[in-house]
């Protein structure tokens, strides 16, 4: 996968990206225009108390919906401020491709960004590594740290070249409140995602629960299967050391495929279309 003539394709691929840029200004207006009048008509339509006896408990349900429904309809507005916010923010990356790198603790998130990032710096390309904190974005040149223990869900990513950005999300839904907002953004316009799990116990479809709302959306799902290797002991110059090998194309096929399989029927018992996954590859 990380052989020199496969990342030139890539990268090739990732500078023909070209996103649609039709007006979305437009579009934005005339949904707003729509949610103001379906606001109008459901404070309009609430239920006429006239007539009832205020001690019925139905009267009192009636009564606790009208509120419930005007309260949460009054709400939209202050959402979308908070996600505006969030959204200019966010925008930076409005014309590349965004890739969430998911996947449970250790499963090889921060290696695999760092590794393509290497990749791509390697081909001449531009790297740049960036982390999400009090709603803004910090751009460094360190790398993602690897095998740290992930006690503050911090939302962390590379821009690899000018049009592809992987997210590395120690969670979905784990996000500190303080960039619960910026965090929601980016997870919610990403474009698809990567889903990593170890060769040790490859794809735990139990942990596609999680990326409902996303495969919902209609977002690509691509398996990758890390730690793909084993060690083995060999002897350099008479001394003994131990060498970390790639696991055989066979091994690597009957993953993949059993990883297909199951991906396969789990999504269909979510209802999620299948053809959004994509064939497994191991690294
Ligand atoms: N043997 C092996 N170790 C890996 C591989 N990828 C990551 N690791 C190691 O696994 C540990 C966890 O990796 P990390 O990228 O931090 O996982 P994350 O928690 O998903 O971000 C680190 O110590 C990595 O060095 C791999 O492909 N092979
Ligand atoms: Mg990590």
């Amino acid at each position: 996968m990380t052989s020199g003539g496969h990342i030139q394709l890539f990268i090739e691929h990732t500078r023909q990206i070209a996103t649609a840029q039709g007006d979305i200004q437009l579009a934005l207006q005339s949904m707003q225009q729509w949610r103001e009048a379906f606001a109008t008509a459901l404070k309009q339509n609430t239920f006429d108390l006239t007539g009832w006896s205020p001690q019925a408990k139905i009267a009192n349900q009636l009564k606790q919906f009208n509120h419930k429904l005007t309260t949460h309809v009054s709400n939209w507005d202050t959402e979308w401020h908070t996600f505006s916010a969030a959204q200019s923010v966010a925008e930076v990356f409005h014309d590349r491709v965004m890739l969430l790198v998911f996947g449970k603790f250790n499963a090889g998130k921060s290696s695999l960004c760092n590794l393509l990032a290497e990749c791509f710096r390697s081909h001449g390309q531009t790297v740049q590594y960036f982390h999400v904190q009090n709603e803004q974005i910090f751009y460094t040149e360190s790398r993602l740290r690897e095998g740290a223990t992930e006690t503050t869900a911090q939302l962390q990513g590379v821009c690899l070249g000018e049009k592809l950005i992987l997210l590395d999300t120690p969670g979905l839904h784990s996000g500190t409140q303080e960039n619960a907002a910026l965090t929601q953004k980016f997870i919610d316009s990403a474009d698809g995602v990567l889903w990593l799990s170890s060769a040790t116990s490859p794809g735990q479809v139990q942990e596609l629960d999680a990326l409902g709302r996303e495969l919902k959306r209609h977002k690509p799902l691509f398996p990758v299967i890390t730690r793909s290797d084993f060690v083995e002991e060999d002897e350099i110059d008479g001394e003994l050391c131990t060498v970390l090998c790639n696991k055989n194309s066979e091994q690597r096929a009957l993953q993949e495929s059993d990883v297909l399989m199951r991906a396969q029927e789990k999504l269909h018992s979510m209802q999620v279309d299948v053809s959004l996954l994509k064939p497994p590859v191991s690294v």
